[in-house]
């Protein structure tokens, strides 16, 4: 089986490098420079039409273009390795939170912080001067960062006093939680004592120490 994963260093696709490492798969990296634009050019639009990363091409059928899709496809495919907790009630758990630490922590909250600027409706940036630019974009960053803080404010329920999910297996719910934490860190988002308990579990994991350092972090 062939896979070709592209991806951004210390992006979502992070929590995708974890597991696809975690499993110990032979995989190819490509190295996606959103910076530099490199996923709207028209190579990249042509393995993933969205212009986003993570994408898993497996052999030659269409990517995957979603984190909870490869992710889910990862565990599906690979049994063995848990990613997926056995019970079927944990598993739609694992599930649940994965989505929420993908599509509202990250899709909603984090992108606000980010990207802003997608945020300002064009039709009301236009002949706004820079100071009231400023004003929107930095109102619409404080709103970001509440709606993370609320979001980690629930996802700490979640969590267990020793900073786990679902005892010591690395889930997929794992490797999505994992990524925005990682983020918050990097942005000085405060996060509540189980989240952070969690996330420095997750930095002592071997996998993830080695993920970070072939992604150029220390
Ligand atoms: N829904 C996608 C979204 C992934 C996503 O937004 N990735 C960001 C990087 S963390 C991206 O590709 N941004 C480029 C862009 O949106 O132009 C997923 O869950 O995989």
């Amino acid at each position: 089986m062939r896979l070709r994963f592209h991806m951004t260093p210390g992006s979502c696709s992070t929590g995708i490098h974890i597991l696809l490492e975690h499993l110990e798969l032979p995989f190819e990296v490509y190295l996606v420079n959103l910076p530099a634009g490199d996923h709207r050019k028209p190579e990249y639009l042509a393995i993933n039409p969205k212009g986003t990363i993570p994408a898993l091409q497996i052999d030659d059928d269409p990517a995957l273009t979603e984190f909870q899709s490869i992710a889910l496809w990862l565990a599906w495919r690979f049994p063995r390795a848990r990613l997926l907790p056995e019970a079927s009630l944990d598993a739609a758990q694992a599930v649940d939170l994965m989505n929420y630490a993908v599509a509202t922590v990250h899709g909603a909250a984090c992108t606000r912080i980010f990207t802003p600027e997608r945020y300002l409706p064009a039709s009301l940036a236009e002949g706004m001067s820079g100071d009231a630019r400023a004003g929107w974009l930095d109102a619409i960053q404080a709103q970001g960062r509440a709606m993370a803080q609320d979001a980690f404010a629930l996802i700490e329920a979640r969590i267990d006093d020793d900073g786990r999910l679902f005892g010591d297996d690395l889930t997929i719910a794992d490797a999505a939680l994992f990524y925005v934490t990682f983020w918050a860190d990097r942005i000085e988002l405060p996060l509540p004592a189980r989240c952070t308990a969690f996330y420095r579990r997750m930095r002592e994991r071997e996998v993830v120490r080695r993920v970070l350092a072939e992604e150029g972090y220390r």
